[in-house]
């Protein structure tokens, strides 16, 4: 795709996650950053969804996270929006080491979709890959986005979440 910042305004969906510090005020905190963004609109944010914390196969338990999701308007490319989710992740404590994405962290910021873009390159997969398979994603997008078309599976996202919930087993909902 072109990744200059065009002038339309398009519509992404972002994953909010922490399980480290004061989890509410650093989602409250990644929003209020989001929509100072120069070209980012924040126009709509889900609850705060407590969530058991899903890991890595054998890995120790870890503390429970809040899981939210936004929607902005944005006139940045979908390359340039990652940088700022980098960005702020980064400003607000989170530390990143090579073979260590299952630890807890201060805060996620996933790039989820893109207007109906499909966009498969090194650093940057939307749809998200894992979307469809994780409550702590659904559940949130669906508050703020249940209508909205996932661009591969061809179904709204209320859609996706009904088929995730009637397919896992009970006694583990995340
Ligand atoms: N994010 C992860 C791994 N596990 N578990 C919950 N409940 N919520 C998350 O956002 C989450 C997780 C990696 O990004
Ligand atoms: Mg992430
Ligand atoms: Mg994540």
């Amino acid at each position: 795709m072109n990744d200059q910042a065009s002038s339309s305004w398009n519509e992404a969906y972002i994953a909010l996650g922490s399980n480290l510090g004061d989890r509410a005020a650093l989602i409250g905190e990644a929003l209020r950053q989001l929509d100072r963004t120069p070209g980012v609109k924040l126009a709509a944010v889900s609850q705060l969804h407590e969530t058991k914390a899903l890991v890595a196969a054998g890995a120790q338990a870890q503390g429970a996270y809040l899981n939210a999701a936004a929607m902005v308007l944005t006139q940045l490319s979908s390359r340039r929006l990652l940088d700022v989710l980098l960005e702020i992740e980064t400003k607000l404590g989170r530390k990143r080491q090579v073979g260590k994405q299952w630890e807890a962290r201060t805060i996620d910021l996933d790039l989820l979709l893109y207007g109906e873009k499909v966009i498969n390159e090194p650093h940057l997969t939307i749809p998200h890959p894992r979307m469809t398979s994780r409550h702590f994603v659904l559940a949130p997008l669906a508050e703020i986005a249940g209508s909205v078309i996932h661009p591969l599976e061809r179904a709204p996202v209320s859609e996706l979440l009904e088929r995730l919930i009637s397919n896992s087993s009970p006694s583990n909902p995340e």
